[in-house]
């Protein structure tokens, strides 16, 4: 049964993997025998990873690639099948958000949020999609949201796009099962990344963030969850063990959606 979760000779290719919920991902697909590709808009960030995945004893390959720009994601998927080999586990990862009320919100931040957060894991997947088909197999991953299901004041760009994400990955499912290839979700509750920096700070007054006292409210265990806790949930849907799961999102989220909230 161990050996189902086993990734041994699998290629892994993380977007956004320099930090936070890739990073954590992407050391838990390694520590099951993935071999780790990961990318990053900016090649400092990249470097950085490169640096921690080592610090971390993993011989990660960095790309610098913006995963909105097609071209430059055709050539990095050329580049790392030249290099590395082809990408068996696709881990859409890399995203944004904007916290700006939606009548404040210009019609161009609400594009640039969907266009990290929707268009790209579109482009990624067609991407590397075809070479999956040839191998036989494949799993893509793509890292929705809370905001798949609910939604709240001031991320409507957000919500939108990992709706879409939902949606997009129930779709891949659909059309590329009959290859063999799973494409599945993980939605993460709320997580201690610099996405979420804003929300945990101490108030000028030491006194915690109203937003970080509501979140433990809503989460039963009562805590934001770590990156790393993600890991294993990632190594399940990108290994044997899920062949037959598909088109599921898999909610990593401490029971937010199961609780209605502690009785203030
Ligand atoms: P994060 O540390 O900011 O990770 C996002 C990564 O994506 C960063 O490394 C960022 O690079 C990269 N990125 C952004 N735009 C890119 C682009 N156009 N091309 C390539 N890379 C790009 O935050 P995180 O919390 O780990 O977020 C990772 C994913 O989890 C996101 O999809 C987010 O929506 C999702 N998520 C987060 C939470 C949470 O509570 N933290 C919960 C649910 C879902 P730079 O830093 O260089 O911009
Ligand atoms: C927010 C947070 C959330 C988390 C995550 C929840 O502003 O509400 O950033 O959107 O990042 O997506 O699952």
């Amino acid at each position: 049964m161990k050996d189902l979760f086993r990734l041994d000779g699998k290629i892994a290719l993380v977007t956004g993997g320099s930090s936070g919920i890739g990073y954590g991902i992407a050391k838990a697909l390694a520590g099951a025998g993935a071999k780790i590709t990961f990318c990053d808009i900016s090649k400092e960030t990249v470097e950085k990873g490169v640096n921690a995945y080592k610090a971390d004893g993993i011989d990660a390959h960095g790309y610098t690639c913006d995963v909105t720009d097609e071209k430059a994601v055709t050539d990095m998927i050329a580049s790392i099948e030249r290099e590395v080999g082809t990408v068996d586990i696709l881990v859409n990862n890399a995203g944004i958000i904007k916290r700006i009320p939606m009548t404040d919100m210009s019609a161009e931040d609400f594009r640039k949020v969907i266009d990290v957060d929707l268009n790209a894991p579109f482009i990624m997947s067609k991407a590397v999609i075809p070479q999956m088909i040839k191998k036989g197999h494949g799993k893509i991953i793509n890292i929705c949201s809370m905001m798949s299901e609910l939604g709240r004041e001031t991320v409507s760009a957000y919500a939108s796009a990992k709706g879409g994400l939902k949606m997009l990955t129930r779709n891949i499912c659909a059309e590329y099962g009959q290859y063999n290839i799973q494409c599945n979700g993980i939605g993460p509750g709320y997580i201690a990344t610099p996405i979420t920096e804003s929300l945990r700070e101490r108030q000028p007054d030491g006194t915690r963030h109203p937003f970080d006292q509501f979140i433990c409210s809503r989460t039963p265990a009562g805590r934001w969850l770590d990156p790393d806790e993600l890991g294993a949930p990632a190594v399940f849907l990108a290994s044997d063990a899920s062949n037959a799961v598909n088109g599921h999102i898999l909610y990593v989220d401490g029971g937010i959606l199961a609780y209605i909230g502690k009785q203030p």
